[in-house]
């Protein structure tokens, strides 16, 4: 709130409560998918598919905050023109109590669908949650700071756990997917992808404003950013566990296959 922008254009301020309103529908939708499917996977993988639904259940909690601020935040100032900026102001820190929560828990429901020996899973799991709090903690006085040097101080330092979280997921997780099918080990592969694709859209917008794109239009690109990455890291990312979890049902259980693809010949099951 330190750096509020004080206007914002009307196609500025539409361009962003729409995207606010588009996150917050898949949020919560693709959250009530995740329950709703959880029948279609053995009991084993259900825990992945209920802290992925937990994931887009919160962050649908914290857009519906995030919009009700930006609301309260801008006002319009005549019809159709710009909005100015209310004693209200923007609550930024919505979005760094949501990753508090949601980080560690997307790291957790990544660990879950592998269902891998209990030893592992508490190895892995004692390195990433720690450090993806750490990453969220270290990375607000930076998002709040309004000059450039403490924001690439704390940018700097929160980069830390961030690169020793993909190390471990790059490095340390590659030796526990020798185990898994091989269908299932390349879609892990690409769940690695989409992770380090989104997560990585984060640090960049945390920078725009760093890389000198004006005050209302670092604001807009950074809500875009930050929005769109959410939905891909939590929604989409929420969609592949289900498929990982069902591919794995599958291999574990030939008679919980044939119930579930029934209609679908196993060549159209592996290509996809
Ligand atoms: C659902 C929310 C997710 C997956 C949020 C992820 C957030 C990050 C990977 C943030 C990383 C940051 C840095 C690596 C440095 C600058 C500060 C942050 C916090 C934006």
């Amino acid at each position: 709130m330190s750096s509020a922008i004080t206007s914002l254009t009307h196609g500025q301020y539409q361009t962003v409560y729409n995207v606010f309103s588009f996150a917050l529908a898949s949020m919560l939708f693709t959250s009530i998918f995740l329950l709703v499917s959880q029948g279609r996977v053995l009991p084993r993988y259900r825990q992945a598919l209920v802290i992925s639904a937990m994931v887009c259940g919160i962050a649908a909690y914290h857009y519906i905050r995030i919009f009700n601020s930006f609301n309260e935040a801008y006002l319009p100032t005549t019809l159709g023109g710009d909005y100015a900026l209310s004693p209200m102001g923007f609550n930024e820190a919505y979005r760094y109590v949501d990753w508090l929560l949601t980080v560690p828990l997307l790291l957790l429901e990544t660990v879950a669908v592998l269902a891998l020996p209990k030893v592992t899973r508490a190895s892995l799991l004692n390195k990433l949650i720690p450090a993806s709090a750490l990453m969220i903690v270290l990375g607000y006085p930076g998002e709040i700071a309004a000059d450039t040097a403490p924001k690439m101080i704390w940018g700097a330092l929160s980069t830390i756990p961030f690169l020793f979280i993909l190390y471990v997921l790059f490095v340390q997780l590659t030796k526990s997917l020798d185990r898994q099918s091989p269908e299932v080990s390349a879609t892990v592969g690409r769940l690695r992808l989409l992770l380090i694709a989104t997560w990585g859209v984060y640090p960049i917008s945390f920078l725009f404003p760093v890389f000198g794109l004006d005050g209302s239009d670092a604001f807009v690109a950074r809500q875009v950013g930050y929005s769109v990455a959410d939905v891909l890291a939590k929604c989409l990312y929420g969609l592949v566990i289900y498929k990982i979890a069902r591919m794995k049902s599958a291999d574990d259980n030939p008679a919980f296959a044939a119930d579930e693809f029934e209609d679908e010949p196993a060549s159209a099951r592996t290509a996809a």
